[in-house]
């Protein structure tokens, strides 16, 4: 997979390949990540990247030639390799990031994503050039910096060969769409609190199903919405009915 990244702050997207999973992802080739400052772009001997509204209001919003430019530069360099490429705006207006979205653009052959600052960008480069628009949440971040790393590293961990097959992502709690169960290590005691007895029973369908059901009624608990969406089995509606009735008594 290749991701090219058309930001203000190159270095710090490139830092999301220092370490961790996507650093080795990384180093094993199994990923390209590569950097386009719009700055670079300018033909004015200011490099203006950004512009006053017309319209009138606060803030400033990104100009459109360079971008433009840097995402034909990037488009050409891509087809010349046979590597089929979408555009991805981060902002605001996009639609909210989720794991079935991640999965799709996993598979993928080259990601352009393109980071807004200031205000954000100026339309026409949207219409012309953009194919999806993400969001990370309603909350307000200064760019979508953050946004294209958070993409980079939840797709990279779904490529083939990246994760082992221990903690592989089909394992993950969360691509079945619920909620992680607890998790324990030693010591056995800890500030005078003890680790489930299930976890030190050696029986292995029990441990089973006790995980199922706290991924059930926690995620019922804290998520409601994720439980409501989804059919339940006969043996997870049983489990989920006996956490549930387990938290009244105690
Ligand atoms: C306070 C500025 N706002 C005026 C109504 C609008 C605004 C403009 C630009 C808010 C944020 C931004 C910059 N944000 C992003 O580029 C961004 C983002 C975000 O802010 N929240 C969640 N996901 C994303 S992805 C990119």
């Amino acid at each position: 997979m290749r991701f090219d990244v058309i930001t203000l702050f190159p270095d710090l997207v490139q830092s999301v390949a220092e370490s961790g999973v996507v650093g080795r992802a990384a180093k094993a080739d199994l990923i390209d990540l590569y950097c386009w400052n719009p700055r670079d772009y300018t033909t004015d001997v200011h490099r203006t990247v950004d512009g006053r509204p017309y319209g009138g209001g606060p803030g400033m919003v990104m100009k459109p030639e360079c971008l433009v430019d840097a995402i034909r530069d990037i488009r050409a360099i891509n087809a010349s390799k046979s590597i089929a490429t979408k555009v991805i705006y981060l902002s605001p207006q996009g639609k909210t990031l989720n794991q079935s979205a991640i999965k799709k653009m996993s598979t993928e052959q080259g990601l352009i994503f393109l980071c807004g600052r200031y205000e954000g960008v100026d339309e026409r480069v949207l219409e012309m050039e953009v194919d999806e628009e993400w969001s990370l949440g309603d909350y307000v971040l200064s760019g979508g910096e953050l946004g294209a790393m958070v993409l980079i590293d939840s797709i990279t961990r779904l490529l083939p060969d990246v994760l082992g097959h221990k903690d592989s992502a089909e394992q993950d709690s969360f691509s079945d769409g619920l909620l992680d169960c607890p998790h324990y290590t030693r010591p056995e005691v800890y500030a005078g609190k003890e680790i489930p007895d299930v976890l030190k029973s050696g029986n292995h369908q029990r441990i089973a199903k006790w995980r199922r059901q706290q991924a059930l009624g926690r995620t019922q608990q804290r998520r409601p919405e994720l439980v409501e969406n989804r059919i339940l089995d006969a043996e997870d509606k049983q489990l989920l009915q006996d956490f549930l009735e387990n938290i009244k008594e105690n």
